[in-house]
């Protein structure tokens, strides 16, 4: 039986993608990015994804209806952007609501940034600076058991991660291909107050069933973009998509990380190019947030969704097919 919400658009007034949900304070909060849109050509690098701000979806309840808290954040309030701000997510420290986004600075390179609440629906206050050392898109921030919190981040093609493999920014840097060993995402430790790394950024490595990296050419499981982590039963459990394939998968791991092993597909492709997820627990029942095209038919404005997600007692996730 699916709930009245469940694999519907959950607000269809604006344009919603990315969706990063959490349950704060008893309550569901989303924070998706808000697509605009915009007559821009479709391009590898993403140049039809314009955003300009975030607004922050809530509901009391998976049945109650969702509610866009208006604007949170905007480029002009926040000095180093210049462009697309992309895939956000959000964490609660200290009593405090930290919002986490990607977007690009003056000189068109994608920086992560951190904006602080007393409110978790906002409005957000930006701190003046990108997170030092820190480059590419999609941040997923996660607490561990031990209050430590960490970033997965990283994005290819528009989200230039290759452009970063000797350490500084390279436009024309060769990307993975083939036989070679493709990119996992990034993974470093915020600070405390969350203003900024305190461990060197490193790429995480994704094995297959051998426990040999998985290669460039295996796009049906190689990391492309969106990470999100999750704990089930004490291990992590790193999830993503691939991008050119358009699928949700999962690697697990006993540590936050890594390596981690290939394990399974979560989400076959949605409607679109893009795939973009969260995994949450409410009320003993876990749920997939993600987002398609259905409102629009157009790949840069999306409307994000949630449907309910098996979990089987080892760990396994079941395969979600969007549309049976
Ligand atoms: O929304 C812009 C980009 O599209 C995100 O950063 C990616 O994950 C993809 O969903």
């Amino acid at each position: 039986m699916r709930r009245p919400n469940e694999r519907k658009p959950l607000v269809s007034h604006i344009y919603t993608a990315d969706p990063s949900a959490h349950v704060f304070d008893g309550k569901i909060y989303i924070y998706p990015s808000h697509d605009v849109e915009r007559d821009v050509p479709d391009d590898d690098d993403g140049e039809q994804y314009m955003m300009e701000d975030y607004h922050i979806l809530s509901m009391d309840d998976l049945d109650s209806p969702c509610i866009d808290n208006g604007l949170a954040l905007s480029q002009d309030d926040v000095p180093w952007v210049s462009k697309q701000m992309w895939a956000p997510d959000a964490v609660k420290k200290n009593g405090k609501y930290y919002l986490v986004f990607p977007a690009k600075d003056k000189e068109g390179i994608f920086r992560i940034g951190v904006a602080e609440s007393d409110k978790p629906a906002g409005p957000f206050t930006p701190q003046e600076n990108f997170i030092e050392g820190s480059y590419s898109i999609d941040p997923a921030v996660f607490t561990d058991k031990d209050d430590k919190t960490y970033c997965y981040y990283g994005g290819l093609w528009g989200g230039q991660l290759e452009m970063w493999q000797s350490g500084s920014f390279d436009r024309d840097a060769h990307r993975p291909e083939g036989d070679e060993d493709a990119l996992g995402p990034m993974f470093a430790q915020f600070s405390d107050d969350m203003t900024r790394f305190i461990t060197t950024p490193k790429h995480l490595s994704i094995l297959d069933e051998n426990g040999k990296p998985l290669k460039a050419k295996d796009e049906d499981r190689r990391y492309f973009e969106g990470p999100w982590m999750h704990t089930f039963k004490g291990r992590y459990y790193l999830s993503y998509s691939t991008g050119t394939t358009h699928f949700i998968c999962y690697a697990e791991s006993d540590r936050p990380d890594g390596p981690f092993t290939y394990k399974g597909r979560i989400l076959e492709p949605v409607k679109g190019w893009t795939t973009h997820h969260s995994i949450v627990e409410i009320d003993g029942q876990w749920y997939l947030f993600y987002h398609d095209i259905e409102l629009s038919g157009v790949t840069h404005e999306r409307c994000v969704k949630y449907t309910k997600l098996n979990i089987s007692e080892d760990g396994t996730i079941e395969t979600i097919h969007p549309y049976d």
